[in-house]
């Protein structure tokens, strides 16, 4: 046995080497050349558009770059860049007198009566995530004989190179996030071959400034700014309301650097003449101090300029490498042997069907490389496009949408190894939960804290709708903060922190569920339901041709609380060494047995609302009734089996069309129904070429990504990013119900392949490489230690135990130590 256990160890070492290949800073490599592991976007021309434009960010700054050779543009985000500023009081003091006969209304099932009341019920609209403006980089030259560009995602940089007249050029750009400065570098093979205009525009108002060597753009941002589909103001964009602390100062600065050519600065921008090498350094700031803050902080940040030409451009870059490759690098994934041709043709031939591994494994590890890139600013997450944003008034403002898309941002994050990132979102429902407290107050005379549909930088927590113009469906849904939380309950989970569980969770999940307990009321057989209540955005019909949809007891309602109540009861036990300690908690987790149970309706699937209603969309992008089974966990094909069936009917009525992030929560739904095949025809939906970039609410026209990779809802949405690279983590590792199970949903189309770094709750961090749609090893390390249960298609050896079979499966159960790692291998 010993013999065998060396000789398997040695096997996972040559193997692991195998799976961990770490791509250096090749150039794009021509068609036809061996196919690169690597972790490059390339493209043999610039950017046309945005949503070809690559981008970087260190969490908090953020480009995007065409790479164009004459007239480079780089768009510039900020994250705290928005409209508005902090919440007022008094929304809709008259909201809540509307409470009671609603819930009437509803109970006598007068659908038409309880649209009218609910949109009396509403509040303003949230504020918008604005860009801050293009960086103008003017180059002196001729037609480029050769070029290419690409984004080297392990390392953050951008890098576009092209050769005019024999003389070679390349520029680097990236975003450091230890030094907090934007980096651009221009070098040349030619003796004093480069000359250069920079400048930059801002589609805010905004005015121009030269001083000791620096140019800056600064402005000051709109009061408010009205979401795109706002059509009936006549002013959609108040630069000015009176109010000293509407609309953040904002600035932008810039300096060149060289050490051979000319550099001259006015306020018309910057000159650089006959220089062999420039470094250009760009930082942003804005006025924002927090959600509560009158936003009228200092906005030069002259200091990070200095510093970073202190350090110069290659201790900068070597610094962000390592501030980058500590995240990155943290998880590899290898699917097999992907296509060498440039992304945007070889995501073309993916979509007419080619198989390309590679690029699916570059999709995954985009998802991460994005998140480390747009989610680092405290109390401000990735909102739903992460911090990159080229529109005045982008798409749904560019805000937080609480029924799907925020939460869908940090679905990987924790099994991705990135739980750092997932601090933002901590913040900010921190955040949320003193503006919710005041919502729920205001509108429901409600104690505990309450989030609705949409909000924004200022934790916005009111219904949106201005008073009336909203549909009930979305503007009046009051259950993100209660979904919200489940992030919290994960976060310990995974990372086993009591004090933030003590501290921070539990506190947060207990005042979600206080809300809760004053929402909830019986219904005329005593269970426990909501009023009013909505399937996020979609209609039922009730009597012949019509349709409603404010309704009771929707099944995501019931979803929502039940999962609530379950991890707030394991949140206090925990807390209170396996007793519940907290008697508001005691009095509220009682609750759950009377909630009003899942229903299975007619078709055999589960019951979307309290009656088995049908949708006037029966293909409606939303699958919210889903919620238990995943993101939560109420619902498991072990646990469950009949609700598990009666999901997967309902995934099967729903059908495979929908947005992008649609599909992506498609991919991990059918996951966790084991089915890795539909699941992996679904990821495939996700990555089709598409350029529309207009809002097409799904259908057939939904879902798909840009050259750039960018999820397409469209338009451009960075959720299915997200979601899409949680649905291949979840095809390959699950843990919701506490144990480990390796590769439950593996599709045929990834038969053999390896991974490294994925985290099941519990801190188990696991490496695994399979063969022939089979486990071949495994290697866990215990980052907390405990009992772990391990379930595998395949049947296990560890040491001298042998797994047993259980069900279709085999399970392993140990005893494992904090940091001593274990293998397994597949048999
Ligand atoms: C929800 C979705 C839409 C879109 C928007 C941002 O309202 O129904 O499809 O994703 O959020």
């Amino acid at each position: 046995m010993k013999y065998y256990l060396i000789l398997f160890t040695l096997t996972c070492m040559t193997v692991g080497a195998f799976a961990q290949v770490k791509p250096g800073p090749a150039a794009p490599q021509k068609s036809g050349s061996p196919a690169p592991q690597d972790n490059r976007l390339w493209y043999r021309q610039p950017a046309a558009v945005w949503t070809e434009a690559l981008p970087i960010g260190n969490g908090r700054m953020g480009g995007m770059v065409y790479g164009k050779v004459a007239d480079e543009t780089i768009s510039l985000n900020e994250s705290t860049l928005w409209s508005g500023g902090p919440v007022r009081a008094g929304i809709n003091p008259e909201a809540k007198q509307y409470l009671q006969p609603l819930r009437m209304a509803l109970f006598t099932e007068n659908y038409d009566e309880a649209e009218r009341l609910a949109k009396k019920m509403q509040g303003g609209w949230s504020e918008s995530y604005l860009p801050l403006g293009d960086l103008q980089l003017h180059q002196d030259i001729g037609k480029p004989g050769s070029y290419s560009r690409e984004l080297n995602i392990r390392d953050g940089i951008a890098r576009t190179g092209y050769t005019v007249n024999g003389v070679k050029y390349v520029r680097e750009v990236f975003v450091s996030a230890p030094d907090r400065i934007m980096v651009i570098r221009w070098t040349s093979s030619g003796k004093g071959a480069i000359n250069l205009k920079l400048g930059a525009s801002s589609l805010l108002r905004n005015s121009h400034a030269a001083k000791d060597s620096i140019w800056t753009m600064r402005g000051k941002a709109p009061a408010h700014v009205d979401p795109s589909y706002v059509d009936y103001t006549k002013q959609p964009i108040v630069y000015d309301d009176g109010d000293s602390c509407r609309g953040m100062p904002w600035a932008m600065s810039m300096r060149a650097v060289s050490r051979d050519g000319g550099v001259s600065v006015d306020t018309a921008g910057i000159t650089v003449s006959r220089a062999s090498e420039v470094v250009l350094y760009v930082s942003m700031q804005t006025g924002f101090r927090g959600y509560d803050q009158c936003p009228n902080g200092n906005v030069e940040d002259a200091g990070a300029i200095e510093s970073a030409i202190r350090l110069g451009y290659d201790e900068l870059r070597s610094r962000h490498l390592t501030d980058m490759h500590n995240y990155f690098d943290r998880v590899t994934l290898n699917l097999g042997v992907g296509s060498a041709l440039p992304t945007d043709e070889r995501l073309a031939a993916y979509t007419k069907g080619a198989a390309d591994p590679g690029l699916e494994a570059l999709y995954f590890q985009y998802g991460r490389y994005l998140l480390i890139s747009s989610s680092r600013t405290p109390g401000v997450p990735a909102n739903l496009q992460g911090i990159w944003n080229a529109e005045l008034r982008a798409p749904w403002s560019s805000n937080y949408t609480t029924n799907i898309n925020l939460q869908m941002n940090y679905w990987m994050a924790e099994e991705c190894n990135l739980s750092e990132m997932v601090q933002p979102l901590i913040g900010f429902i921190g955040n949320l939960s003193v503006t919710g407290a005041r919502a729920a107050k205001e509108f429901y005379g409600a104690k505990g804290w309450v989030v609705h549909h949409n909000s924004d930088i200022w934790a916005m927590a009111t219904p949106v709708g201005d008073k009336g113009r909203g549909e009930p469906k979305w503007a009046n849904w009051p259950m993100g903060g209660a979904w919200l939380v489940r992030h919290l309950w994960e976060h310990f989970l995974y990372t086993g922190d009591r004090q933030f569980l003590k501290d921070t969770a539990l506190p947060l999940m207990k005042g979600a569920a206080e809300f809760i307990e004053d929402w909830l009321i019986p219904d005329a057989r005593g269970r426990l339901v909501t009023a009013p209540s909505m399937s996020p955005e979609n209609d039922f019909i009730y009597k012949d041709d019509k349709s409603a949809d404010v309704s009771v007891a929707t099944t995501m309602d019931i979803g929502i609380i039940r999962d609530l109540l379950g991890d707030l009861a394991a949140a206090d036990s925990v807390i209170h060494g396996g007793n519940q300690g907290d008697s508001t908690v005691s009095r509220i987790i009682a609750l759950r047995p009377r909630l009003m149970p899942y229903q299975v309706g007619s078709q055999g699937q589960l019951q979307e609302w309290y009656k088995d209603y049908a949708s006037p969309d029966p293909h409606h992008r939303h699958v919210s009734h889903l919620y238990s089974l995943y993101p939560a966990h109420g619902i498991s094909v072990t646990g469950t089996p009949d609700l598990a069936a009666a999901v997967k009917q309902s995934l099967i009525l729903r059908g495979d069309v929908g947005t992008g992030w649609s599909m992506a929560w498609k991919v991990n739904l059918w996951a966790r129904l084991m089915d890795g095949n539909h699941a992996y025809r679904l990821f495939r939906h996700l990555l089709r070429l598409t350029r529309v970039n207009e809002i097409r609410m799904g259908g057939g026209e939904g879902g798909g990504a840009y050259p750039n990779l960018f999820d397409a809802h469209p338009p451009f949405q960075i959720d299915g990013n997200f979601g899409g690279a949680a649905g291949i983590a979840e095809m390959l590792l699950q843990s919701q119900d506490g144990d480990l199970h390796l590769l439950p949903a593996l599709p045929d189309a990834w038969a053999g392949g390896s991974v490294t770094g994925l985290v099941a709750r519990g801190g188990f961090v696991v490496d695994m490489t399979w063969k022939g749609g089979r486990l071949a090893w495994a290697k866990v390390l215990p980052r907390l230690g405990g009992k772990l249960v391990i379930h595998s298609s395949t049947p296990l050896i560890m040491n001298d135990m042998r797994s047993r079979k259980d069900g279709g499966g085999y399970v392993l159960e140990l005893d494992t130590k904090e940091n001593v790692t274990f293998y397994l291998a597949g048999t």
